[in-house]
């Protein structure tokens, strides 16, 4: 996006037009909110930044292990928190906490998660970014109804990389995610610890996501963009977080439904992003910039050792400088602590491209008339197999984002390259491997996908705006036998 000024705007007098009337959000609304285009509902007053601390997620800790699997318990709930000071807050969560406990995983050790969905809708748990069979990705059709148990197995045969599970069900997964599903999966690998990245409690999980809360602290849900004015860190509203003079490993997820965020530093300094969605950079990025477009993952690291005890440093919202989402979280810097820790200049090899043999077309929209979400001009249709592909393939897709509001474009299973965005190749920090690309409004983005996976089967195509993907921006596609 060349002008960040026009964005906004477009975003803002474009917000009114993406209600979508009938049950989903009607039920959620309260009676004398119903929205008319361009309003804003009544939220809560500004929150005064920088009175909370960042929490950072437990790590879940298994039920039971062998020799090749850890087995975990994490049930579906609904659970009380405090956002706003002295109110309560009813989320549903993963496991009671907001955002849902981090799962520790290692490449080539199976995790089995076992979940009763303790709600009264049906939900669906999707691990975003997991090579993982059909049977086992939570696709939007495959419920646990409400009271019932299943499980989940992930092979994690993958390297490492920074991952996040959410809920899928179709249709009530953008109120599902808004309302608190959604939470941290990191895997790990030999070559990971290798390389002697800051860890322990110095490789911190930080989930950027925004929100509209009632002033009585609920939270406030409709598919509008200008309801969800505040921002929550770790599930805290523009925490600060009391740091160490040394180096961190934050790694980012944008956990919001359609908010794209560009982070800085507020004192224009640089960091180092070394991992984007699916793992590692082939080296790392020196940067004073971050994009993340909603269900991005980066790895960063900020060495603070370059700053005097008592410095704050806040992470700002370039996108949106002018309000209430334009400050993050702060950065309020102690003393210096011991730092082995480093950074090498060679972090992980990325596969070898193969020869593409076919090159599909995605056009997204969203009808401001009826609230359609469009890919190719047509609603998701369950009963409808968009397209198959042959294992093992490697093909081109060309996503042409034809709104003036932004998309961006997520493939189950697999990772990718991205080629080019309207002809120019990406900024270094996005040519790693990639699970989303974020599509601004009137680019068109090319990647590059391999099919070379074991799995035979289904899978979803969607824009991770997941209010776009609950209103039908999404299609499915079968991978056959070659
Ligand atoms: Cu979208």
């Amino acid at each position: 996006m060349n002008n960040r000024r026009e964005l906004l705007k477009l975003m803002l007098a474009t917000g009114g037009a993406l209600v979508v009337t009938g049950g989903l959000a009607a039920r959620t609304m309260r009676p004398d909110s119903e929205p008319v285009a361009g309003t804003v509902p009544a939220l809560a007053g500004p929150i005064t930044p920088f009175q909370t601390a960042m929490p950072i997620p437990e790590v879940l800790q298994p039920t039971s292990r062998s020799g090749k699997t850890d087995y975990y318990t994490l049930d579906v709930r609904q659970a009380v928190t405090e956002i706003i000071r002295g109110k309560d807050t009813t989320v549903l969560t993963y496991g009671g906490t907001l955002p849902g406990p981090v799962i520790r995983a290692r490449s080539g050790r199976t995790v089995v998660i076992r979940q009763t969905n303790r709600i009264d809708e049906g939900t669906s748990m999707h691990l975003h970014g997991a090579v993982v069979d059909p049977e086992n990705d939570g696709g939007p059709m495959d419920l646990v109804a409400p009271g019932a148990t299943r499980t989940y197995t992930y092979p994690n045969q993958q390297v490492a990389t920074t991952l996040w599970y959410h809920d899928h069900a179709h249709m009530t997964d953008a109120e599902h995610v808004y309302r608190g599903m959604s939470g941290f999966y990191l895997i790990g690998d030999a070559n990971e610890d290798a390389l002697g990245l800051p860890s322990g409690g110095y490789d911190v999980p930080v989930m950027i996501r925004d929100v509209g809360l009632d002033d009585d602290g609920s939270l406030y849900f409709d598919h509008l963009f200008t309801s969800r004015p505040q921002i929550l860190v770790n599930g805290k509203p523009q925490p600060y977080f009391r740091v160490r003079a040394r180096k961190y490993r934050l790694r980012m997820v944008n956990g919001s439904n359609l908010r794209p965020f560009e982070f800085k530093l507020s004192n224009g300094d640089s960091f180092q992003q070394i991992g984007t969605d699916r793992g590692l950079l082939p080296a790392p990025v020196t940067t004073t910039s971050l994009p993340l477009s909603p269900g991005e993952r980066a790895d960063i690291v900020v060495d603070f050792s370059r700053y005097a005890s008592g410095t704050r440093i806040v992470l700002e919202n370039t996108l949106f400088p002018t309000d209430t989402t334009a400050q993050i979280m702060r950065f309020d810097v102690g003393d210096t602590a011991r730092d082995t820790s480093r950074v090498p200049g060679k972090l992980a090899t990325l596969p070898a491209l193969g020869t593409p043999t076919v090159t599909r077309t995605f056009t997204l929209t969203l009808d401001p008339a009826t609230g359609a979400g469009l890919i190719n001009g047509r609603q998701f249709d369950m009963d409808r197999v968009d397209f198959t592909v042959r294992q093992g393939a490697t093909e081109i897709w060309e996503i042409s984002n034809i709104d003036q509001i932004p998309h961006n474009f997520h493939i189950h299973l697999v990772d990718f390259r991205v080629l080019d965005i309207d002809g120019t190749p990406p900024a270094p920090g996005q040519a790693g491997l990639k699970d989303i690309v974020s599509v601004m409004p009137g680019q068109k983005a090319r990647i590059q996908v391999g099919f070379d996976y074991p799995y035979l089967g289904r899978y979803y195509y969607h824009c991770h705006l997941i209010d776009h993907g609950a209103m039908g921006m999404m299609g499915q596609f079968d991978i056959v036998r070659s």
